[in-house]
């Protein structure tokens, strides 16, 4: 047998995985999945320090789960009947006195099971019935919710919630039904199914003086899946899930490997099949199968179900018996069968499976050598398989579980420290690899973080409208400051610059250029753009001089950096807009001509050739037509910015785009040309005594650890712990 040091072994070893872990856990990083699956193995500390050993005895109701642990026990200690019995899960254990202690729910367990039922009851009617009163009064509207909703849908609704919160609620505060009670044995069969505080029983636990059992073994006989009781499901359930380490599965010959509970199973056979590698595999009631055919039909249909399910079932685990007549025979042999009455009534059941043919038959002597009896006997090896399993192997595989999973643990954690152990191991100046480690870091990381920020610019460049340039506004502003400026053209000296002697003649044909020296339309227009540019693109350069200086002013080179100033200030960007204003007005001396011409042509179309009384106008009527004459200048000006704006965005856009782009393209080889000069700076300045010990310290952990984590697998690999 196991002794407990090897499960303390264990422990141990698990203790310091966990302590290596924990160590190295800072240096992990983002190895979530792995640290995910060796956190879920710290149950195990928990699983190996529970001393006792749970053996389940799971089937459907009436299997004969109670009558199957008494056989065991060879005494009638749990109630057993044709009907659904065993009402809580019943934990029976080695004890100093024999006695059964009833544990009643606490209020807390009382309130989930309320919760549950009501929870149950809002799927039913489809509404919100979350408590906020005292129970009374929230059962009472929950009473008539339903019966609202019967009404109104006249769908009668499965009344099985509300008759167990009626039950639940009918002695909440009787002080019989709570804490811890005591009662002998033989009072247990008061607390079976129909027991009137039965709801509020939360389990039982049964103290055997002379249990020919192991210790820590502790026989569960739980409840089957389809009690009412959530609370015993989620115990059965938690039972079969994690706590129990051996399971006997009991099924009745005429219904094999059916119900909840076997459902259940084949879930967890899915996610541990171990489990069920491991189980007993009981039919009884065998003496009830009547005939040699309804015999192979019960086998057949096992084997059936076992495949559906995919259950892989250890053929030496598996046996037809009969519970009731192995006690029975059992209690007569050992002359005790008076004292179970109830039993004693069964007598009957050895005359219908033909293993005697009278009660006077029986005495002790011969009901001890029916033990042997073909049909009763198998109940017998079951028990010694079970027994010799529980006494022997059960531990060992017990441990060898906990030992597969550390195992398993120690390769992941083995997986992440190796590499680095490694490296390490190979460096032989580690403070000198750690700084030009560092400042190789910080190096790439600056560089990288220039570059994108010039990358950024030139995206913004790229990716902006073309219609945000120079816009309606711009050409607006314009057309006021050319009618301004025409507006303040003196008149009169127009027209003396333009009159020549008293037969004034207009050389109008002149004018435009004449105008021009007083408008300046080109300069106008320039200055505009200017401002275009500059709101737009300049104030732009600007901050991303700023954006780049502050990355981290104390590693940029100055010499670096004022070739940065050089390459963003305005002057590169104003001598390509220059470009672009010379060619916008490469015909606006042509312009000028054309609307010269077309002035004079006017002023001729006027002047008949035999009115040359017009020619000698009053000074008025010059002035009239002067008006007129600036009127049209200006409408022909307005034309021509007008159809001068019309490309002009595209072009704005195609030169900041070249620019920009040439830009992008210099200031990244500047980044790169000065790498050098850059790394010194922040030799010269990175504060690396801090960062220096914190690698050494990881460095030492790591190694330290590995070396642990090296001598912790071989020490489990080299003690097998049996
Ligand atoms: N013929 C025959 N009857 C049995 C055998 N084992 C149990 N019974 C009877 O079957 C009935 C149910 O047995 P229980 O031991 O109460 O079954 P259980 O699985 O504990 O049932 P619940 O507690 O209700 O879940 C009882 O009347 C038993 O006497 C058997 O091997 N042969
Ligand atoms: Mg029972």
């Amino acid at each position: 047998m196991v002794t407990p040091t090897n499960a303390q072994k264990m422990i141990q070893h698990f203790q310091e995985y966990f302590t290596i872990y924990e160590a190295v856990l800072p240096y992990l990083g983002s190895e979530t999945n792995k640290k995910l699956i060796i956190e879920q193995k710290r149950d195990w500390m928990r699983k190996l320090r529970q001393t006792e050993f749970p053996v389940a005895f799971l089937g459907s109701y009436s299997a004969g789960k109670s009558t199957m642990i008494n056989a065991i026990l060879g005494r009638e200690i749990l109630p057993a009947t044709n009907q659904p019995t065993t009402a809580f899960p019943t934990l029976i254990k080695k004890g100093q006195a024999e006695k059964a202690v009833i544990y009643f729910m606490d209020e807390q367990a009382r309130l989930e099971l309320w919760d549950s039922f009501v929870s149950d009851i809002e799927k039913k009617i489809d509404q919100n019935l979350q408590r906020q009163e005292a129970i009374g009064k929230h059962f009472m509207r929950i009473k008539e919710a339903v019966q609202t909703y019967q009404q109104d849908t006249e769908v009668a609704i499965d009344q099985q919630a509300l008759i167990k919160l009626q039950a639940l609620l009918s002695n909440w505060g009787n002080d019989a039904y709570k804490g811890i009670k005591e009662v002998t044995l033989s009072e247990l069969r008061n607390y079976v199914e129909g027991y009137v505080g039965a709801i509020y029983v939360d389990k039982i636990e049964v103290f055997l003086e002379n249990l020919n059992l192991g210790d820590d073994i502790v026989l569960v006989d739980l409840p089957g899946l389809s009690v009412d009781n959530k609370r015993h499901e989620e115990f059965t359930k938690s039972y079969i899930k994690e706590k129990a380490k051996a399971f006997v599965v009991c099924s009745p010959h005429d219904k094999v490997l059916q119900g909840k509970e076997i459902e259940f199973l084949s879930k967890i056979n899915q996610q541990n099949p171990t489990i069920i590698e491991r189980a007993f595999w009981v039919i009884n009631k065998w003496d009830a199968a009547n005939s040699k055919l309804e015999q192979t039909q019960s086998l057949d249909s096992f084997k059936a179900q076992a495949k559906t399910y995919s259950f892989s079932i250890n053929a030496e685990r598996q046996f037809q018996t009969s519970a009731f007549n192995y006690l029975l025979l059992k209690l007569v042999s050992e002359g005790t069968i008076d004292e179970s009455p109830n039993l004693k009534e069964g007598l009957g059941n050895l005359i219908k499976s033909g293993i005697i043919k009278e009660e006077k038959e029986l005495n002790q002597t011969t009901a001890n050598s029916l033990l042997t009896h073909p049909d009763i006997i198998t109940f017998s090896q079951f028990i010694d398989s079970l027994f010799n399993y529980l006494n022997q192997g059960a531990k060992d595989e017990f441990i060898d579980d906990a030992k597969k999973e550390l195992l398993q643990i120690i390769r992941i954690l083995d997986g992440c420290l190796k590499p680095l152990d490694d490296s390490y191991s190979e460096s032989t100046n580690p403070e000198e690899e750690t700084k030009s480690v560092e400042i190789n870091k910080k190096l790439r990381s600056l560089i990288e973080q220039l570059k994108q920020k010039a990358t950024e610019f030139s995206q913004e460049i790229r990716t902006t409208q073309q219609s945000s340039f120079w816009q309606e506004s711009d050409t607006q502003a314009i057309n006021q400051e050319l009618s301004k400026k025409i507006q303040d053209i003196n008149r009169l000296d127009l027209l003396n610059e333009i009159s020549t002697g008293v037969d004034m003649d207009y050389n109008l044909a002149e004018l435009p250029y004449i105008l021009d020296k007083k408008v300046e339309l080109t300069l106008l227009m320039r200055k505009r753009l200017i401002s275009v540019i500059d709101s737009f693109f300049i104030q732009r350069l600007s901050k991303l001089l700023t954006a780049l200086e502050i990355i981290n002013p104390e590693y940029l080179p100055e010499e670096m950096m004022e070739k940065l100033e050089d390459k963003l200030c305005e002057r590169d960007i104003s001598m390509r807009l220059s470009g672009l204003a010379d060619a916008l007005f490469y015909q606006y001396g042509s312009e000028l001509q054309r609307i010269g011409l077309n002035l004079k042509d006017c002023q001729e179309q006027e002047l008949s050739e035999s009115d040359k009384l017009l020619r000698t106008k009053a000074r008025s009527d010059k002035l009239k037509e002067i008006e007129k004459v600036l009127q049209m200048y200006q409408t022909e000006l307005e034309e021509f910015i007008e159809t001068i704006v019309i490309p002009l965005n595209q072009n704005i856009r195609r030169t900041l785009e070249n620019h920009t782009k040439d830009l992008e393209k210099e200031l990244l080889e500047l980044f790169d040309n000065y790498q050098d000069e850059i790394t010194k700076k922040i030799a010269r300045n990175i504060n690396l005594d801090g960062l220096i010990i914190e690698e050494l310290t990881k460095q030492k952990t790591i190694t330290d650890s590995y070396v642990k984590l090296v001598n912790l697998k071989r020490a489990i690999l080299e003690n097998p712990e049996k």
